[in-house]
């Protein structure tokens, strides 16, 4: 009887987790290449450092500081964008080369970083 209900509880969490699993495949298809912004101790992180991504693609943008508006602003101006706090943009680049980006707002308080477009 025991044995029968600890069976029954392992099916039903056995279920669980593919279920779950079901539901993470339709977003892992959209990923793209992304950028992520965090605040560690008022240093901004831009990460990756050096991203790749392709000529048109969509690059997704995500401002993970709950405080602060920053930008990804090509050193070259082929874009500028601005991510406010908690919120996410995307951007394309219509031509292929390495941009290295920064921020219009804190140009001195992000880490060096870069879009390699192919
Ligand atoms: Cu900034």
């Amino acid at each position: 009887m025991v044995i029968t209900k600890k069976l029954i509880v392992a099916v039903i969490a056995v279920g669980g987790l593919l279920a779950g699993l079901g539901t993470i495949t339709p977003v892992e298809a959209q990923t793209g290449p992304t950028i992520t912004i965090t605040n560690e101790a008022g240093n901004y992180l831009y990460s990756p450092e050096a991203l790749e991504a392709k000529v048109g693609e969509a690059i997704t943008v995500t401002n993970n500081d709950t405080r602060g508006v920053h930008s990804v602003t090509a050193r070259d101006r082929s874009f500028n964008v601005d991510v406010p706090p908690k919120g996410s943009v995307t951007m394309t680049v219509s031509k292929p080369g390495n941009y290295p980006y920064y921020c219009t707002y804190h140009t001195d308080t992000h880490n060096a970083a870069s879009i390699n477009v192919s």
